[in-house]
């Protein structure tokens, strides 16, 4: 049974890459993938993408304003910004200082991205380096030929003024991306792997290693069609689950989607990438019922993909849902807490340029 049997294009005005678009993918040779690690927690969550046997190190470039982060990166490719303005010591949550600081190295990232086919970003939001740079990188790597994914994490629910700041540049990200996957620290749960940023951690490391292996080891024709079920709409939700031996693909599915990353919630989704690492690849029947699962748990038609990267490795699976706008799926979020805030500092909240009074946030490990 072909793969493309179970892929199917909902109508509506959402963008994706046309059959001359996609052409441009090179399909003679894999692409290149550039990941793009910016701040402290891209910088972090960069070097678990690489540890372990994971990503080489060679096609991840680290970027940030704070040096001691910047020299603890596995990446090959590092690029400090804005040296002489912040003297190697982060922008301490100021958006303003951190763009100015990407404005004056832009080049040295640039050249970077401006040479890969896909470019896959990994930031954390509502510190000053990660919500300041992030969009402007994705713009600047995103032509019509050239996809950008980002992965965000959003901040905990304790780090109450930086979610409002996460909020509003997530929208700024999704404008700038093709896809953004979002992972939401506030969603850790108590006595779950999810406690500190765990399970975000795991979910976004998990989303950009299968990402990158299934973009760039698989046929051209998956890994088109990958892209096309990205851009279904411009956030996407991710789950990632260890199956356990004799774990069928439909039961683990549906113990992965038990532990969300993210409220993104899962009638909205338009579309659903499956992703499974480990040593003997998904069957078609085992794909189709699979899909059956996630249509009747999403309660509706889904475009779909599926591939599997053959690895001497614990079967792993990563499952992208697709397709969700901002308005929509997190607006209403948004004007809410942009009220809370209004009412909480007696200011407009409309100038996210000028620099907030927030305390620098560190993430306190177990
Ligand atoms: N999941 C996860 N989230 C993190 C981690 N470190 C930071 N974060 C989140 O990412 C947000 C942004 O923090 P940073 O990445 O340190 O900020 P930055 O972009 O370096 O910005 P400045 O420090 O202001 O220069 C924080 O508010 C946290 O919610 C991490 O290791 N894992
Ligand atoms: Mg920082």
């Amino acid at each position: 049974m072909a793969i493309e049997r179970y892929i199917f294009y909902p109508s509506g005005g959402m963008r994706a890459l046309s059959e001359e678009e996609l052409s441009h993918i090179r399909s003679d040779q894999n692409p290149r993938i550039s990941i793009v690690g910016i701040g402290g927690a891209g910088n972090k969550l960069l070097g678990n993408v690489i540890g372990n046997g994971g990503i080489g190190p060679e096609q991840c470039v680290a970027v940030n304003t704070d040096k001691g982060q910047l020299s603890r990166s596995l990446a090959s490719n590092k690029v400090l910004l804005g040296e002489d303005i912040v003297d190697g010591k982060g922008v301490f949550g100021s958006v303003s200082v951190g763009r100015r600081a990407l404005q004056l190295s832009a080049h040295r990232v640039t050249s970077f991205v401006g040479a890969s086919d896909i470019t896959i970003i990994l930031v954390g939001f509502g510190g000053g380096t990660g919500t300041a740079a992030a969009p402007l990188v994705a713009q600047w790597a995103r032509t019509q030929v050239k996809p950008v994914v980002a992965v965000v994490a959003l901040p905990f629910t304790h780090e109450r003024e930086r979610r409002f700041i996460a909020l509003r540049g997530l929208k700024k990200m999704a404008d700038a991306c093709d896809c953004t996957v979002v992972v939401d620290n506030a969603m850790s749960l108590d006595g779950s792997e999810g406690v500190n940023g765990v399970l975000a951690d795991l979910t976004a490391v998990a989303a950009v290693r299968s990402l990158t292996e299934a973009l760039s080891s698989l046929e051209s024709n998956i890994t088109k069609n990958i892209l096309r079920i990205l851009m279904l709409g411009p956030l996407s939700g991710v789950y990632t689950h260890h199956m356990r031996p004799e774990e069928s693909l439909s039961t683990a599915i549906l113990e992965t989607v038990r532990t969300p990353s993210s409220n993104l919630s899962l009638s909205r989704a338009q579309g659903a990438v499956l992703l499974y690492t480990g040593p003997v690849p998904i069957g078609a029947s085992q794909a189709a019922r699979a899909y059956d699962t996630l249509s009747s748990l999403t309660g509706r038609t889904l475009g779909f993909v599926y591939a599997s990267t053959v690895k001497a490795s614990a079967p792993t699976l990563c499952l992208l849902l697709t397709g969700y706008d901002y308005e929509s799926s997190l607006g209403s979020f948004v004007e809410l807490l942009t009220d809370l805030y209004d009412v909480e500092y007696e200011q407009p909240t409309g100038n996210l340029e000028a620099p907030l009074p927030l305390q620098l946030y560190q993430l306190e490990r177990p």
